[in-house]
């Protein structure tokens, strides 16, 4: 379904077995060498999801390739076949078209929620690329609020998210306001690989290069 010019919702795109693979390296990443932590805030507040970075490290507000606001360890390096997952997803959501073929992700963040965990409306501003951002969601089904570009309040529309579902954010919305007010706890189906919470894996070219 088209939500709006450029951002794209595939239900029940990825597969139970392909979820549960995701879901066991996001298991691994989160171990290390940067561990799974709710990321602090210039301001100090602490949010109630949980991050993982791959390729490139996102301390708010900026990437880098080590962690300092967390233990300074380099981050775990991005795999090709994530790449080529992000490649297949743009195909999905757009077909095949002219960026599709050239889409070269380099960081991917994993967040997971618990029953409480939400994220308020903003906009992700620190690529220097405007390439499209890949969004999988696994386990709880959650309302995801698509917003506009211009301010964080209305009009913006709420789509539930299932587990497998893919959502491509590109060209005009690829700067939109966007959050998570909710998630439904328990109503993950346990063949996806998580028995509880909610997982997002976004992937995204930096334009930071090597
Ligand atoms: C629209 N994550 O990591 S995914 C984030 O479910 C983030 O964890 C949410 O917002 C989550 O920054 C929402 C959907 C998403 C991700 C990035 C976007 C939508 C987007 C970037 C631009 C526009
Ligand atoms: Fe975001």
């Amino acid at each position: 379904a088209v939500v709006a010019p450029g951002a794209v919702h595939v239900p029940e795109w990825l597969p139970p077995e392909r979820q549960r693979e995701l879901v066991a390296a996001c298991r691994k990443w989160a171990r290390g060498p940067v561990p799974l932590r709710h990321t602090v805030l210039p301001g100090g507040g602490v949010m109630s999801v949980q991050t993982v970075c791959v390729g490139w490290h996102w301390q708010p507000y900026r990437y880098s390739r080590t962690a300092d606001d967390v233990n300074g360890a380099r981050v775990a390096g991005f795999p090709d076949w994530l790449a080529e997952l992000g490649r297949e997803a743009l195909t999905a959501a757009y077909g095949d078209e002219s960026p599709v073929r050239r889409y070269a992700p380099d960081t991917a963040l994993i967040n997971f929620y618990d029953g409480a965990a939400r994220m308020g409306m903003h906009q992700d501003k620190e690529e220097l690329s405007g390439a499209p951002v890949v969004s999988l969601s696994i386990g709880d089904t959650c309302v995801f609020r698509f917003g506009n570009t211009e301010n964080r309040h209305k009009p913006y529309t709420d789509v539930e998210l299932a587990s497998g579902d893919l959502f491509v954010f590109g060209g005009p919305s690829r700067f939109a306001f966007h959050g998570v007010p909710k998630v439904c706890p328990g109503t993950a189906d346990p063949a996806s690989g998580m028995s509880r919470g909610r997982l997002n894996v976004t992937l995204r070219e930096t334009g930071l290069g090597t």
